[in-house]
């Protein structure tokens, strides 16, 4: 394929990744608006480089008219998560949608790889409306914690730099450090109930301090700035140490404020 071959080649991926990292960012966003903890933590997403899918067809012998229906990575799609048990809750928010179509998963978490790498992956057909018509691409999802990313992440760094030849003793603490990940895991997991509980307790907080603070600003609009700055300073008082049950009562009596003056 010539250069200009491969770029029109490429174009749907690259639409496919930019759906696909929309689409997942924003039930991420949809969780935190309804003050629900997401099993996703944050979203990235690429093309794949030219010169790793060519590396990929030659080590797999896949003659490159092949590649769009045998190399299944050329749209990649990383969802990282806090905790080990959100992984498969992302798996089944991927199973349960019909904009995309399931063709096979990886679970490199059951099975961990010789290397040390884990992760979850879920390879899809997903169709991408282009100008000429719908094309169904292959795409793969790369489910995994923080810990795994950051390990993989390194990892594959190191691969880059040794050219794939790692050297023994450097494999030899890639493993030791992917068991450390796997325990740093293990320990989050049992901590997790508290986080998240501590999580969302900011989270009601302050949705509660918003709201206050534009009953605030509206009595001030409405020239009722004796009570405005009075509200300001009980509303100081309680933002660090606060109890819920406080900032909602100071809540109430801004809208009853606000009501008297209507
Ligand atoms: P925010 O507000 O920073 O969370 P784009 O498509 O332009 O939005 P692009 O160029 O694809 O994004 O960026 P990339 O490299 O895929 O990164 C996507 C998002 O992942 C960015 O967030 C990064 O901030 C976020 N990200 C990368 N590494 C980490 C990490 O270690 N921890 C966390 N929490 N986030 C990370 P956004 O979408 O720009 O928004
Ligand atoms: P890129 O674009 O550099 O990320 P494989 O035998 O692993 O080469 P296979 O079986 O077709 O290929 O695919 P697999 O294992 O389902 O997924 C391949 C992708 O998973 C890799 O993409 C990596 O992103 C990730 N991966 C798999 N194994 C490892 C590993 O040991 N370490 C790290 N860091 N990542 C891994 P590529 O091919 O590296 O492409």
């Amino acid at each position: 394929m010539a250069m200009r071959e491969w770029k029109t080649f490429l174009i749907p991926y690259k639409q496919a990744v930019e759906e696909l990292k929309v689409k997942f960012r924003s039930i991420r966003t949809e969780y935190r608006r309804k003050n629900e903890y997401s099993p996703i933590e944050f979203v990235t997403g690429r093309v794949k480089e030219i010169s790793s899918m060519l590396e990929k067809a030659n080590k797999f012998d896949i003659p490159l008219d092949r590649i769009e229906y045998e190399m299944e990575d050329i749209a990649g799609i990383r969802i990282m998560c806090q905790f080990v048990d959100d992984i498969q809750k992302v798996v089944e928010l991927i199973r349960q949608r019909n904009d995309m179509e399931i063709m096979y998963e990886k679970d490199y978490i059951a099975n961990v790889k010789v290397s040390g790498y884990r992760s979850y992956h879920v390879v899809i057909k997903y169709p991408v409306n282009m100008a000429q018509g719908r094309v169904d691409i292959l795409a793969e999802f790369q489910i995994r914690t923080l810990a795994m990313n950051f390990w993989a992440t390194i990892e594959h760094s190191l691969n880059y730099k040794y050219k794939h030849d790692i050297p023994e003793a450097i494999k030899y603490k890639l493993k030791g450090a992917a068991d450390s990940a796997f325990q740093l895991d293990q320990q989050m997991l049992e901590i997790k109930d508290e986080i998240k509980d501590a999580q969302k307790l900011f989270e009601v907080k302050s949705n509660i301090v918003s709201d206050i603070m534009n009953n605030i600003l509206i009595l001030s609009s409405i020239g009722k700035s004796i009570e405005s700055v009075r509200y300001q300073s009980q509303l100081n008082k309680l933002i660090e140490e606060g109890e819920v049950f406080e900032l909602n009562n100071l809540l109430s009596a801004t809208e009853k404020t606000i009501e008297m003056f209507k």
